[in-house]
């Protein structure tokens, strides 16, 4: 019988490569979508997911519908990839962040401990939570001390999850993951935002491309690599918490630098800095040591950042194209007689 997994977020860049990986690993996948006038299922498509798995209605603010959900489908493992993840929006809208990435968490681990106790739970921790960092590289005992409420959400719900294992002895891991980017990122976040303009003033579709803090230090990996250590996490004999990280850092700088260099261009004639996407507080340096990882779960990351750049920007290069070429179809279609 195969083993059934539940994914919240499952529309997010980290739930399409995490159902694609249970898919392969032989799962039968569920996923918690939240209603919407509009599908927005385009990174399932991406992976050719949306017929292999199965979507059910329900939202992290809504506690019935969670527990609706996990009678249901009577998972063996839990991922809740759920959140408002995105720092600024954290910044505009505390109080809904606090009830998707903080409360909603201990609503899933509620539902769960109500309808069975003995399903195993991953927690999508976060770097965000180290912050202003109290030492580098950071690993699983460093003190948090968290800049946005984005970041202070989620060391609640970090600690609700070890709440749970302590109190209810309940199979539950927290994966503190630093950032991890894709092609199938969103737009708003820096990598995207850089690739995408890369490739669009390439083709002459943008002139310029305005950042934030070029400063900023991130230790950035692939998400294909980090949901496999999600997986790792919950086939331990004991539950714990792991940093995921390349143990790498690079700046927005070098990010920019290595786009450009991807398309031919230098980066210096189009990029500019607006102080309006400067943040009220930053967090200028993340980097990880994922050594636990290493020797618990035998995981490492295998994409390099230069590697991820390139991917993304070619990516980015194809889909330009592809847009190019069907406005000139629809623009100019072929005659017929
Ligand atoms: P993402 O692309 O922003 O996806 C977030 C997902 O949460 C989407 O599927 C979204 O659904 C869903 N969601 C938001 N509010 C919801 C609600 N009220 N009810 C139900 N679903 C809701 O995020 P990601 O990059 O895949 O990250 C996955 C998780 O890992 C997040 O918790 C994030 O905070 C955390 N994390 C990410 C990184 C990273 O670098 N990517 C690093 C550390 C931790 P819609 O499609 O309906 O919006
Ligand atoms: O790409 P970002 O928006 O990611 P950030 O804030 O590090 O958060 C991401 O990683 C976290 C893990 O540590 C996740 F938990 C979280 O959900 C999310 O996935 O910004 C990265 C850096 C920041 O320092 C920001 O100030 O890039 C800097 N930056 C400079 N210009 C910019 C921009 N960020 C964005 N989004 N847009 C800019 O124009």
């Amino acid at each position: 019988m195969s083993r059934r997994a539940l994914i919240t977020g499952i529309t997010g860049q980290d739930g399409a490569y995490l159902a694609e990986f249970l898919l392969n690993k032989g799962y039968e996948v569920h996923g918690m979508v939240r209603r919407a006038s509009t599908e927005g299922f385009e990174r399932m498509g991406h992976l050719q997911l949306r017929d292999r798995v199965h979507l059910h209605q329900a939202d992290l603010l809504d506690q019935l519908s969670i527990i609706t959900l996990i009678k249901e489908v009577k998972p063996h493992e839990v991922y809740n990839l759920a959140a408002q993840s995105f720092v600024p929006t954290s910044f505009t809208q505390p109080l809904l962040t606090a009830e998707f990435t903080a409360l909603g968490v201990t609503r899933v681990l509620e539902a769960i401990r109500d309808v069975d106790p003995g399903i195993r739970f991953y927690q999508a921790s976060s770097s965000e939570m180290f912050g202003r960092v109290q030492e580098e590289p950071q690993n699983e005992r460093t003190p948090f001390w968290p800049r946005s409420p984005y970041g202070v959400a989620k060391a609640y719900g970090h600690w609700i999850t070890i709440n749970y294992r302590e109190s209810y002895g309940m199979f539950a891991c927290s994966g503190i993951l630093f950032n991890h980017e894709s092609p199938l990122r969103s737009k708003e976040f820096v990598t995207r935002k850089v690739s995408d303009a890369a490739a669009r003033i390439k083709y002459g579709l943008q002139d310029k491309l305005i950042l934030g803090n070029l400063d900023a230090q991130r230790d950035w990996g692939f998400a294909g690599d980090y949901v496999e250590a999600m997986w790792l996490m919950l086939q331990q004999s004991e539950p714990a918490d792991y940093v995921i990280a390349t143990g790498i850092k690079h700046s927005v700088r070098d990010l920019v630098d290595l786009a450009f260099q991807r398309v031919g261009l230098d980066w210096k004639k189009y990029v500019e800095t607006d102080s309006h996407l400067l943040r009220p507080a930053e967090v200028n340096t993340l980097c990880g040591d994922a050594s636990l990882a290493r020797t618990k779960l035998c995981w490492t990351p295998k994409m390099s950042f230069a590697q991820l750049v390139a991917t993304m920007v070619d990516e980015d290069l194809k889909r330009v194209r592809r847009s190019i070429a069907a406005e000139k179809a629809a623009a100019d279609p072929p005659r017929l007689d």
